[in-house]
């Protein structure tokens, strides 16, 4: 097994639903409890045209609009969190994209319930964190 990398990065972005929720602390808090890092922070309403740059990935997919709509109605607190194995221990810690069916002690298991809105967005490969910090911090 390949061994885990100690400082790699990833990006997350709280979502405008959580950020109106008064919810940045606690997300926030809970990769610095971790033992990781936020090397990097930013907070912004995305422009409609920067929201489809970030998740134009998902350009074909039916729910792009209202992804989009959603991502670019309200304040994003955005932040690039060093530590251990990053983007698969972030992963974790966010739980599903589905919140409903997230376990309980994950990001979304403990604060969202819905699927567009689920409370925070976290790279899923180091190829998307570069990718995706490029198109948030631009
Ligand atoms: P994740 O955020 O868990 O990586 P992705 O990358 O599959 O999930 O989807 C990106 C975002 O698109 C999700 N966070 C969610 O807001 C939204 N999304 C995913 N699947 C659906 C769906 N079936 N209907 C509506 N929104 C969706």
């Amino acid at each position: 097994m390949s061994q885990p990398e100690a400082n790699e990065r990833t990006l997350i972005v709280v979502k405008p639903g959580a950020v109106a929720r008064g919810l940045v602390g606690d997300i926030l808090s809970r990769f610095e409890r971790r033992g990781m890092t936020l090397v990097e922070v930013r907070s912004q309403t995305m422009t409609r045209a920067k929201a489809e740059e970030f998740y134009s990935v998902h350009r074909e997919r039916p729910f792009f609009g209202e992804l989009v709509s959603s991502f670019s109605g309200g304040m994003t607190v955005g932040a690039v969190v060093q530590g251990m194995d990053a983007v698969a221990t972030v992963r974790r810690m966010v739980g599903a994209t589905k919140s409903w069916e997230a376990a309980p002690g994950t990001i979304r298991g403990d604060l969202a319930i819905g699927l567009t809105d689920n409370a925070i967005h976290a790279s899923d490969s180091k190829e998307s964190f570069e990718r995706e910090r490029k198109a948030y911090f631009a």
